[in-house]
């Protein structure tokens, strides 16, 4: 082991890190789920909701809202965002190239759209919306061989939305003094 690796493993224990807990007592969620592509959604879903379940979620801590295709994600979320009634919302869709750019705006717009509506209300947003070459690897990332992306989404809805409760709830740091003017001379 080299010093460098010693250096690192002191400050992991000295290091309080701020993380959020994945418990979900006292906490609201709502899931924006594309029913474009519904075969893939409906899985993505279904995995998000066993993670919000695991973590001790009950469904009156839940809603559920779709929206026709991965660009109406955004705007329902920020909707539901400015309620103030949720603690995180996970935004699940699933976009699939096809034959012409339409792929790209549709991607690109709704990763930027559900930044934007994050950082406009301060609410986190779980971006869920998977964007893949084919059917198939997209499958793969709903519940087959690269896991299901919506329980990892769940669990990072869990984690995000105690950090953010936490950190706001943190009393604001005491502003220190000026450092005193020296005297020209
Ligand atoms: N929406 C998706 O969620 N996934 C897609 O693959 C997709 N494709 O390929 O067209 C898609 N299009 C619809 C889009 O999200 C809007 O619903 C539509 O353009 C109406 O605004």
């Amino acid at each position: 082991m080299n010093q460098w690796t010693n250096v690192v493993r002191e400050l992991l224990v000295k290091t309080d890190s701020i993380q959020g807990e994945f418990k979900a007592d006292g906490l609201r969620f709502a899931i924006v789920v594309s029913r474009f592509n519904q075969f893939i959604t409906e899985r993505l879903l279904a995995g998000a909701l066993d993670a919000l379940g695991r973590a001790g979620a009950t469904s009156e801590q839940i809603d559920v809202v779709r929206v026709p295709g991965s660009f109406e994600i955004a705007i329902a979320a920020k909707k539901l965002a400015e309620t103030g009634k949720y603690n995180a919302i996970i935004c699940i869709g699933c976009v699939l190239r096809g034959e012409t750019a339409h792929y790209d705006y549709v991607c690109s717009e709704s990763a930027r759209g559900i930044q934007l509506a994050q950082m406009d209300t301060g609410v986190p947003m779980i971006f869920c919306v998977l964007t893949c070459d084919t059917l198939e690897q997209a499958i793969e990332r709903a519940g087959s061989k690269g896991g299901n992306k919506g329980f990892e989404a769940g669990l990072a809805a869990v984690e995000m939305a105690n950090l953010t409760r936490m950190i706001s709830a943190s009393k604001p740091q005491k502003k220190s003094a000026p450092a005193p003017r020296r005297k020209r001379r």
